[in-house]
């Protein structure tokens, strides 16, 4: 049985979505590591904001202006309440993960120089992975990878073998969006600090599910995308100490991120505006604040042993279907199961569901190399949030089993 703290057929009232149907079936939603679902608290924001105040921020005296722009500060200091940062400037407004990644890749290439090594884990996002290697084809430096075991966990013993005076910087997830893995981030980060190498921490999957105190985890940078935890797409933030945003240079140019511009020179602006350029998601940003002020009511722990028990009753339900594999068996794992049946591609057995209206991701999620690992081509992933339930789960259960036994 689930035991829960949280009413969930009350909290799916919050999601107008869910109420949809897809190929005549109840939406059955189970693609929350690509995209959470957004409840009408948000939605409901982002309405007033476009009905109410709608304005350029920081650079006018109106009166809907000045709104904007406290709307959005307040967002920004939500955000740093949520992670505990020290500072409102330690949070970077971006475009989401895949940006704030990009933004430190192409400012610390002023770090480095030839031979100079970054660590990066097997189980990464693209996202994790591609910025570096341009970064490395920029600078000499030299990616080398954090191998993992067959259960999905990174080999800690081997990670701390590859560190050395040589390491400058050390990227790993929180948890693995292919695999569900929550990586022993801690260790990772007190081990790099060691030899005196910067960590940035991916946190696009585990924002949605974990409880993040960047003072307490002491990580250089952390990011998160407001779209998997239930805030809008296409933002997110890049939470970077302040000794190193001082030193890390802009990223882009343009309005926004200046002091002063002369031909002859330009100053840049203090932090976070320094890599802000240009009009940011004001509406996103400030959908965003209310995404987190919806999670925070719901509460982190109760979320947490919700999704734990909805994990372990699918786990336990469809290993016992005859054939199916699942990718990713460490104990310590969100709610996100990968796996295969036998015989069947991936892409069939999501396809047939999504007749059923149950909507899984299937293929290699962005992290091929993973895929690599396993020698698969791919897996289909069903991953669940807080607004799931039980009987979904049968559902989900129920429809690769109709699945098999037409495609067999
Ligand atoms: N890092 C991880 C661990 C992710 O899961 C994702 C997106 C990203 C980075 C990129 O985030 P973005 O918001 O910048 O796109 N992951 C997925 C996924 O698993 N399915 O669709 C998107």
């Amino acid at each position: 049985m689930i035991i829960t703290k949280l009413d969930i057929e009350t909290i799916r009232q919050d999601f107008p979505i869910l109420k949809r149907k897809v190929n005549g079936y109840p939406l059955v939603y189970l693609d929350n590591a690509a995209t959470s679902q957004t409840p009408k608290q948000v939605i409901d924001v982002i309405v007033d904001y476009y009905t109410r105040y709608n304005a350029n921020i920081h650079r006018g005296v109106h009166t809907l202006s000045q709104e904007a722009t406290d709307a959005y500060e307040n967002a920004r200091i939500k955000v740093q309440n949520h992670i505990n940062a020290v500072e409102p400037y330690e949070i970077i407004f971006t475009s989401g993960t895949t940006d704030s990644i990009n933004l430190v890749a192409n400012g610390f290439a002023s770090f480095l120089k030839k031979g100079d090594e970054l660590l990066v884990s097997a189980m990464e996002h693209h996202s994790n992975i591609v910025p570096w290697q341009m970064l490395c084809e920029r600078t000499g430096a030299i990616l080398k990878v954090i191998p993992m075991n067959l259960e999905g966990e990174l080999l800690i013993e081997e990670y701390a073998k590859l560190l050395s005076s040589s390491t400058k910087l050390v990227v790993c997830n929180h948890v693995s969006n292919a695999l569900g893995t929550i990586n022993p981030i801690e260790k990772i980060i007190s081990l790099a600090h060691e030899v005196g190498a910067a960590v940035l921490i991916d946190g696009a999957q585990a924002a949605p599910h974990i409880k993040i105190d960047v003072q307490k985890l002491n990580v250089d940078f952390y990011t998160i995308s407001a779209h998997k935890i239930c805030g809008p797409t296409g933002v997110g933030i890049l939470y970077g100490k302040e000794e190193w945003l001082a030193k890390l240079p802009p990223y882009q140019g343009g309005g926004e991120m200046i002091a002063e511009v002369t031909f002859e020179k330009t100053t840049y602006a203090d932090l976070p505006h320094k890599f802000e350029a240009g009009t940011p998601n004001i509406c996103g940003g400030i959908a965003f604040g209310a995404a987190l002020d919806y999670m925070n009511s719901l509460g982190y722990e109760a979320i947490a042993s919700y999704e734990k028990g909805l994990l372990a009753y699918a786990t336990k339900e469809l290993t016992l279907i005859e054939g199916l594999k699942i990718y990713g068996t460490s104990e310590h794992k969100t709610s996100v199961i990968s796996f295969n049946v036998k015989g069947i591609h991936p892409y069939d057995i999501g396809t047939i569901l999504d007749k059923l209206g149950i909507a899984v991701r299937t293929g290699h999620h962005c992290a091929q190399p993973v895929m690599d690992y396993f020698k698969v081509p791919g897996t289909v992933r069903a991953s669940f949030s807080f607004y799931n339930t039980k009987n979904e789960v049968d559902i989900l259960v129920e429809g690769v089993k109709k699945t098999i036994q037409m495609l067999s």
